[in-house]
């Protein structure tokens, strides 16, 4: 039986990749799900497969050595996903030391630990388009120069070197996958898909009970910062699989992971409230716009623009070409744009949405 550690188990990509391997899929294999100690731990995404009888939690943190070397040495895995990071660029820039040693020096702990201790076991790194920041032409391929916008972007470019020197050097099956934004139900709420449908769901509740009781005061809009900045977004569930395939090459290879469509910040929002049958409108301009709905002649305000939401600077396109993988590994998407937005706003309406 093939032995698999996840790191980052709790977070959106890890679990996801847990439930593809255990239940998803008839691949023979023991689970090692890895999670740092804390004193509240959130196993929300964890809840349908952490009684699996080939599931095990194991405790391990990437600021810490130690602990990764004891995995490796101990568990002796044939893969090593490492999904654990600080994901989000927009508190990068203030936590850049931590973003860096994270992403990019717990990397290279995870790189060791596997040198000294396990030397064919397969590792895979999650890299990120952030990588490819201010970009030069669409779509964006793996030949795309590096060019981060913020730390984390940084961060991730680092540990795409590193990868690479430890793939040379040391002759490791190590793979840098490039993936773009990637969403879902597992998503966490600082993250601009979620916030929006998590909000979206949150003042269609509001609405209902304004129009059954004529009370108003309660609708408090949602914030948000830059509306004209496009992703290439995907399900982090299709994601998952192309991450398994990458792990199972004859020779190790970076590839992109991508939808090959680029939406707006905008379009999301639009899409989120039509799919809740909230037929709302834009007024204004600048941080002045908002999106809003009239009620018996009142206009409520739904959306307003906050620039404490705005970054230090933007990556204003990105569009990635997954032809590659799709190519040469049978790698194929299965939900679209409007699934995705469809599927975590009818999540939060229903079971997410408290
Ligand atoms: O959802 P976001 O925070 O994701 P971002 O920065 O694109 O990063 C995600 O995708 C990367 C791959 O491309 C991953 F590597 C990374 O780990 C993460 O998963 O922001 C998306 C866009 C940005 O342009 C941001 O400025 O939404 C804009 N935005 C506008 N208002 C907002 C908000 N983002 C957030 N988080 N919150 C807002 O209120």
């Amino acid at each position: 039986m093939k032995k698999v550690v996840i790191t980052g188990i709790l977070g959106q990509d890890g679990a996801n990749m847990a439930e593809y391997l255990l239940l998803h899929c008839d691949i023979n294999c023991k689970v090692y799900g890895m999670m740092r100690r804390s004193a509240n731990p959130n196993f929300v995404n964890t809840k349908k497969f952490e009684r699996h009888p080939n599931f095990e939690f194991v405790y391990g943190d990437l600021s810490d050595e130690v602990s990764i070397d004891k995995i490796v040495k101990d568990i002796q895995p044939d893969y090593f996903i490492n999904f654990a990071a600080n994901s989000f660029v927009g508190c990068s820039w203030d936590m850049p030391l931590q973003v860096m040693g994270i992403n990019a020096i717990g990397v290279l702990r995870c790189l060791e630990s596997i040198r000294k201790f396990k030397q064919d076991c397969r590792f895979y790194s999650a890299g990120s388009s952030e990588e490819w920041g201010d970009v030069d032409y669409s779509p964006q391929d793996i030949e795309h120069k590096i060019k981060p916008r913020s730390p984390y972007g940084a961060s991730k470019a680092a540990a795409r070197h590193l990868v690479k020197v430890y793939r040379e050097s040391h002759g490791l099956y190590a793979v840098h996958g490039i993936l773009f934004n990637h969403e879902g139900t597992k998503r966490g709420e600082e993250f601009v898909t979620r916030k929006i449908t998590k909000n979206v769901a949150r003042l269609k509740r509001s609405l209902n009970a304004y129009l059954e009781s004529g009370y108003q005061s309660s609708i408090l809009p949602m914030e948000l910062g830059n509306l004209d900045a496009k992703r290439d977004w995907s399900d982090s569930e299709d994601f998952v699989e192309g991450v398994w395939l990458m792990m199972n090459q004859d020779s190790p290879k970076d590839y992109i992971l991508s939808s090959g469509e680029t939406h707006s910040i905008r379009e999301f929002v639009e899409k989120a409230f039509s799919f809740a049958e909230i037929n709302g409108e834009w007024r204004g301009e600048g941080l002045d716009e908002e999106f809003g709905i009239y009620i018996k002649s009142n206009w409520i305000t739904l959306l307003k623009i906050n620039k404490e939401f705005f970054r230090p600077a933007e990556v204003d396109l990105l569009l990635g070409d997954s032809t590659p993988i799709r190519q040469e590994l049978g790698w194929e998407p299965k939900v679209s744009f409007d699934k995705l937005v469809q599927k975590m706003v009818d999540y939060d309406l229903n079971e997410g949405g408290v």
